[in-house]
């Protein structure tokens, strides 16, 4: 098949299944195991609700060990899993295979590179919004864009086309770590002080302080890290997001409110292990790691 295999029927995989099979275009769900499948085919595909609207997508289903080979592959899943399930699929990946990571942060998209050297990873960014609702079941949220790139390759892939068709907004980009850095960094100066505040992004109008320093911090990281476009204005855009989505709460503040794992190690923890790796000093991201995890420790939550 010429087409768009998807791994991980969650939110974004599904937003993307849905768009893509109503597009025409031949798309193939990779579910984790038997089990899964066998729910699938009972709910009888995936659920689709847009401004209000839900629509059913009989869209084909099969586990990882189906023996179909792999030409492309969106890994939809969160970068805690990605090399894991990237890995399981290596015997299916045809030559020349190419992986759409769709995984927030920075970290999973080197290991699952590393994991599968013969594979052409593209990278991709999304400000997209989407919720499960119930198994299968997606709610769009938030219209958002989506980058891919692969670091400095201008020339996007033909198949591209096939996202304008879907309706799926998107722009290729050679700075793909450029748009991947700007959001870890927005990432880290807003999630983690939601978690510890027990507040709205709105809530964080009321500390000020602890938010110009982290990006203060977060900017000289990204400039040591050769990243200066991403450090451009970050204290501004920061605040202009906390007021934008001030009655939203962060995505790591639903994680940790439904018990759910957190990409600490992705965001936060990537960023102080990169300062770390360039001798660069980050007291304020450093104390904000350990208060966050000290804050999962109590609730039982993975550290990482
Ligand atoms: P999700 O948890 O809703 O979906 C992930 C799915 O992958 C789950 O259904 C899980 O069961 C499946 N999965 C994991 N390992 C698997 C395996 N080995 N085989 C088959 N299925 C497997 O996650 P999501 O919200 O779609 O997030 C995906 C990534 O996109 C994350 O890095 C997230 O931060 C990022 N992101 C999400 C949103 C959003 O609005 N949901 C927006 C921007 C970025
Ligand atoms: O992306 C976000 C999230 O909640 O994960 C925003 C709204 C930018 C806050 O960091």
């Amino acid at each position: 098949m010429n087409g768009w295999h998807i791994l991980g029927a969650g939110s974004l995989g599904s937003l993307w299944a849905t768009r893509l099979a109503r597009a025409g275009l031949p798309v193939r769900l990779i579910l984790r195991d038997q089990a899964a499948l066998t729910r699938y085919r009972a709910a009888g595909g995936l659920t689709l609700i847009e401004d209000g609207q839900a629509s059913l997508h009989p869209i084909t289903a099969e586990t990882p060990h189906s023996d179909m080979p792999i030409r492309r592959l969106l890994l939809a899943c969160k970068a805690y899993d990605a090399e894991e399930a990237a890995a399981s699929l290596a015997p299916r990946l045809a030559p020349g295979a190419e992986l759409i990571l769709l995984q927030n942060g920075l970290g999973s998209q080197e290991a699952v590179a590393a994991r599968l050297p013969r594979v052409r990873c593209i990278f991709a960014s999304s400000t997209e919004g989407a919720f499960r609702e119930d198994a299968f079941r997606v709610v769009f949220a938030g219209r958002g864009h989506t980058w891919l790139g692969v670091p400095g390759q201008p020339q996007a892939p033909a198949w591209l086309d096939e996202l304008h068709g879907a309706g799926i907004p998107h722009q290729w980009t050679a700075q793909i770590l450029e748009k991947l850095w700007r959001k870890l960094a927005l990432n880290c100066a807003i999630n983690p002080l939601t978690v510890l505040h027990d507040c709205r992004n709105g809530g964080l109008r009321d500390w000020p302080g602890e938010v110009s320093g982290l990006c203060a911090e977060l900017a000289e990281l990204l400039r040591a890290a050769g990243q200066h476009a991403a450090a451009a204005g970050l204290h501004d855009e920061v605040l202009r997001v906390i007021d934008g989505t001030a009655a939203n709460y962060s995505s790591m503040y639903q994680d940790v409110a439904h018990g759910r794992r957190t990409e600490i190690a992705y965001l936060l923890g990537h960023a102080c292990q990169e300062a770390e790796h360039l001798h660069l000093p980050v007291p304020q991201l450093q104390a904000l790691l350990l208060r966050l995890r000290a804050h999962l420790h109590a609730r039982g939550l993975p550290l990482s």
